[in-house]
């Protein structure tokens, strides 16, 4: 959980790190050979020349970030970072991040910076690298490889933060003494896997071959197709893509949609009327609710941080000239055919901007146990869903770790014992064209009012 303090929302690193060791505590008395650590992306914590940390890393959905991205562009051109580093524009890149700390003393005491996954790494086993996967969503790593020096010298960010960079799939090193102690797992070593959990869970996507679109789902819902190589065009840049590093050598071309975030924020706010919905009744009461009602262009930046969000989508309703939704199955439903209709949007431009055909939609991660969004997303893409699975990233790691110890020998044969291993479900789209073609021209009318189309 983020914790709001007077200087603003953070993570609370030392929480999530006992959470991880009870983890590992839990896992003892089994031969464990391996244990791999994969997070969110864009977050980092910055340690002094001792390794010690100097503060309590942030939040990416804290405020401080407000005004950097123009502030970025004004050091360096949008077209010159976009050409650099392929990465999307969005406020809670660590490049943001670290502008925002411009001046301050803590940023002077920091010697390395750290991307989350790192930081838990270094603390098991005492390596300080960066992992490239998870590296690549700073916006300051080159789509050719390599930290974007250039880049970091014209932001005026100091060189000594960024260290060594390290492949997916790296041994580091053996547990810290004492948490071979505490923890009984006495013979494992930390690998460096896909660390960043999108790169993780896109790495489990039970596909072959190239030809189709995967939703990575869960709090974001990251949509995109999978490329031999950084894809970085004027479209491109245009509709916001990025190019985020991948398992195999691959690329992630993708674009960030708010996801179930909208969901989980209206849940807290029902909640705290003494309103508490488990998902299965809010997809219960979503069903019911007529279809093609109002919609919302998920990605709208009011809906970033967290607050009210039923209101917001009342707002957001109102300002576009819809009648809001009414009740907690039509929000509900506006959300998840919001998302739908947005999959399908940026699915379409991933095929222009990459040149691929996306003839079938993976949905995995937390959102493939969603029927309901599963089935909507198959109508709205009119195209073949296939759910699962949901644990996803928890595969791409373990999987990343088989690969380090010379278990399977690529992504290929990765993708088949995920095949193998995990049931998948199958939503073939049925309903009628017009009504989804129609509210998909509503939907794409309220994102061009966003993105100038
Ligand atoms: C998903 C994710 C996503 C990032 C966001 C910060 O968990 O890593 O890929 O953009 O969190």
């Amino acid at each position: 959980m983020p914790v709001r303090v007077a200087d603003g929302l953070h993570w609370d690193v030392l929480c999530l790190f006992e959470e991880t060791k009870q983890g590992l505590v839990r896992a003892a008395g089994r031969r464990v050979e391996s244990v791999g650590v994969d997070s969110w992306g864009v977050d980092y914590a910055l340690l002094d020349r001792d390794g010690v940390l100097v503060s309590n890393p942030y939040h990416y959905r804290d405020t401080r970030t407000a005004g950097m991205m123009e502030e970025a562009g004004r050091r360096v051109p949008r077209e010159e970072i976009y050409r650099i580093t392929g990465i999307q524009f969005i406020p809670l890149n660590t490049l943001y991040q670290l502008l925002a700390m411009e001046g301050s003393p803590l940023l002077d005491a920091a010697d390395r910076l750290l991307m989350i996954p790192d930081l838990f790494a270094y603390w098991l086993c005492g390596e300080r690298c960066c992992e490239r996967t998870a590296a690549s969503t700073t916006q300051l790593y080159a789509a050719e490889g390599g930290w974007a020096w250039d880049l970091i010298r014209r932001m005026r960010l100091p060189e000594r933060l960024f260290g060594e960079v390290v492949e997916p799939g790296t041994a580091l090193g053996g547990l810290r003494p004492e948490l071979r102690e505490d923890t009984g797992l006495r013979g494992a070593g930390v690998t460096a896997v896909a660390t960043h959990d999108t790169a993780s869970a896109v790495a489990a996507v039970p596909a072959r071959g190239q030809n189709f679109a995967y939703v990575s789902s869960g709090t974001w819902s990251l949509v995109g197709v999978e490329t031999e190589r950084p894809v970085i065009s004027e479209e491109g840049l245009r509709y916001n893509f990025t190019n985020e590093g991948g398992f195999g050598g691959k690329n992630r071309l993708l674009k960030n949609v708010m996801g179930l975030w909208l969901l989980q924020e209206c849940r807290r706010v029902w909640a705290r009327e003494g309103r508490e919905y488990e998902y299965g009744e809010l997809a219960r009461l979503a069903a019911e609710a007529p279809p093609f009602g109002p919609l919302v262009d998920p990605d709208w930046e009011g809906f970033l941080l967290p607050g009210d969000m039923p209101g917001r989508i009342r707002r957001f309703c109102e300002r576009t000239g819809q009648r809001p939704p009414e009740g907690v199955g039509e929000v509900v439903r506006c959300v998840l055919e919001s998302l739908a209709l947005k999959y399908r949007w940026v699915i379409e431009r991933a095929e222009r901007v990459s040149g691929l055909r996306a003839e079938t939609v993976h949905v995995v991660g937390g959102g493939a146990r969603n029927e309901l969004l599963c089935r909507l997303t198959a109508e709205a893409t009119r195209r073949p869903v296939v759910a699962g699975p949901d644990e996803a990233t928890v595969l791409g790691n373990v999987l990343v770790q088989a690969y380090a110890a010379g278990m399977v020998g690529s992504l290929e044969e990765l993708r088949e014992v995920v095949r193998a291993s995990i049931p998948v479900r199958v939503y073939e789209p049925e309903e009628a064209e017009e009504g989804w073609d129609e509210a998909y021209g509503r939907l794409s009318e309220l994102v061009g009012v966003a993105s100038g189309e």
